[in-house]
Order: C-alpha cells, then structure tokens, then sequence
C-alpha cells in the first residue's frame, strides 16, 4: 500500500509534463508579391518534437523554386532585400551540398504542382523557437521564395535570383 501515493503523484507529474509538451504554438505569416499582391500563406508549428514550416501558395509558375528562412521578419517590397540573410545562427555557409554547410535556414526547393500550387511541410532543423540565436530573436524572422531553384552549395544564397515572395511571421 505504501507505494500507491509515490505511484500517484509520478503519474500527476507525468501529466503536468505531457500537457506542457503538448502545447502548441503557431506563428503565420501572409506571403507577398513584390507589387504587395498576396500569393499564399506560411506558418512555422512548435510541438513537443520540434518545429515545422508549412506553405501553401500560388506557384509562381512552373518548376522549382528556393526558399529559406530569412534572418529579419521585414519585408518591404519590391526586392525583398530588408528581409536580410538567410537565417544562419550558427555561422556556416550555404547548402546541404556544401561541405561548410548548412544555413539552419535552408530548405529544399519548392516545386509547383498539377494545381500550380506549391506546398510544403518540412522540419526546421535545430532550430529554437525565442531569444538570441532562436527563430524569434530581436528582429524576428522571414520566410523568402526566390525565382530560381536552389543549387544547395553557392554559398551565401544558394544562385537562386531574386526573391519575389516574402512574409513576416507573427506569433498567436
Ligand atoms: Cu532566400
């Protein structure tokens, strides 16, 4: 009988801690044109086993498309420069085919479908979610989608041409 209560309160401490990892968070960003017309929406999820960045927007043709996390949540339009470079707080180079990479704000490319639509759903690899180094840190976060693929080693931006999607995440 003596171990009912220890028993009890590991199963109430067990609880407490699922219902903490269990929360989820969201942050949306509306996607735009560099002429401020809206082509979609991203959203970065935080759950207990990571974080994810899904997009779903109007391709912007076909084929293949760049797209990364950018380090500062602005995007004044028509070049998209104000969104800085890709989100990289680690200090590395570009790529996943770059042997000094990658940006922890790299992803694969987007590829426009059937419906000519581009859709997304992908981890963001070691990536914190608030404060210094973290996806929310001072100057916030972007995501960019860039005219051309991107070839996953030339450093710093991957030769992927000009960015003519841009969204600012806002959290809640
Ligand atoms: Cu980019």
């Amino acid at each position: 009988m003596r171990i009912f209560p220890l028993f009890a309160g590991l199963v109430l401490a067990g609880c407490a801690t699922s219902q903490m990892d269990n929360a989820t968070e969201v942050a949306t960003a509306k996607l735009y044109r560099g002429d401020g017309s809206e082509a979609g929406v991203a959203k970065l999820v935080r759950k207990s086993d990571g974080i994810s960045l899904e997009i779903a927007a109007a391709a912007p043709g076909q084929g293949s498309f760049g797209m990364h996390l950018h380090a500062v949540g602005k995007c004044d339009g028509p070049d998209f420069s104000s969104a800085g470079p890709h989100w990289n707080p680690a200090g590395k180079q570009h790529g996943h085919d770059n042997p000094a990479g990658a940006h922890a704000g790299d992803f694969p490319n987007l590829v426009s479908n059937a419906e000519e639509r581009i859709l997304f759903n992908g981890p963001v690899e070691s990536a914190g979610w608030e404060g210094e180094g973290a996806l929310f840190d001072a100057d916030g976060v972007a995501v960019v989608i860039h005219e051309k693929a991107d070839d996953y080693k030339t450093d710093p931006s991957g030769n992927s041409g000009k960015r003519i999607y841009c969204g600012v995440f806002t959290r809640g």
